[in-house]
């Protein structure tokens, strides 16, 4: 059996969705899943492998490696706030980084996976920081600065990334979500694979009729935390169906 989640935005502000994904990563084995793909945005953000060594990424690390060690096999897709997770990170979690899209073939179905950004092309803004931040000359600049000084620039573009959502969201919502032709082209490129895709935050599954084809578009939930509890969405296919299941762990 596979699992797909997404979106969890793990840092040291959400111990609520941390330990949320901790029973969860424990509860596989028992649940005979033996495949976890992350659509991306993992972390809240990623700075660079050499914060491997921080306390709280080094205690997700461990739970990553003690359910690879379980036999339970780890993939990861990158999303926009953890694109510079690096192969000494997958190394250390024991996990496979794996590229977007992806396409996964099982038995009987054909899946394909991606974090979702580079489908909201509506967001022109956006697509262009994700052109310049995604190539190789700049990525290598940004990491020859100081670890506290990347920290500080993921901490202004964060605060500045949601002031802009906000903005975005009141004036023309639609921005923020995939865009039908891109999606469509997309589908096209990837064999009318079921998609799974997460980063905008609106689960959902659509179905979407490209060159006459049937398809599905499935969207995973972001996770999220309150006073009481915290909450999230995984997806199980079990060999035969795909099916969404709502996560949730009371906190004292
Ligand atoms: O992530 P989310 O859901 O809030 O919003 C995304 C888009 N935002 C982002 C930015 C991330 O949230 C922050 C990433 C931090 C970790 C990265 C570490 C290393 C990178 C360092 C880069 C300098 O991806 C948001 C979309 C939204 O999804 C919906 O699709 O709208 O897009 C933006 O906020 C981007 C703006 O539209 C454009 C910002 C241009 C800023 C350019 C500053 C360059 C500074 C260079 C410094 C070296
Ligand atoms: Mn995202």
């Amino acid at each position: 059996m596979l699992t797909f989640i997404s979106d969890l935005h793990l840092s040291p502000a959400v111990p609520g969705i941390t330990a949320l994904f901790e029973a969860f990563l424990a509860s596989l084995p028992k649940r005979q899943i033996n495949s976890l793909y992350i659509l991306g945005d993992f972390f809240d953000h990623w700075v660079g492998d050499d914060d491997c060594r921080d306390p709280y990424n080094a205690r997700i690390i461990a739970a990553l490696r003690q359910a690879a060690d379980q036999g339970i096999e780890l993939n990861l897709l990158h999303g926009n706030r953890d694109f510079l997770l690096g192969q000494d990170f997958a190394t250390a979690a024991g996990l496979r980084l794996l590229p977007d899209p992806y396409v996964l073939s099982v038995v009987t179905w054909q899946f394909v996976l991606s974090h979702g950004d580079a489908l909201c092309t509506d967001d022109q803004d956006y697509q262009a920081f994700r052109a310049q931040v995604r190539g190789h000359a700049w990525q290598a600049d940004f990491l020859a600065k100081p670890l506290a000084e990347r920290k500080a620039i993921a901490a202004a573009l964060r605060q500045r990334s949601e002031a802009i959502k906000a903005e975005k969201r009141d004036e023309a919502n639609y921005l923020m979500d995939v865009n039908a032709a891109t999606v469509e082209d997309f589908l096209r490129d990837n064999g009318y694979a079921t998609l799974i895709h997460g980063h905008t935050h609106r689960p959902e599954r659509h179905d979407h009729i490209v060159d006459g084809i049937h398809c599905e578009r499935w969207v995973l939930s972001d996770w999220h935390q309150d006073h009481t509890r915290a909450w999230g969405d995984c997806l199980v296919w079990d060999g035969d169906t795909l099916q969404r299941e709502s996560l949730e762990l009371p906190l004292a």
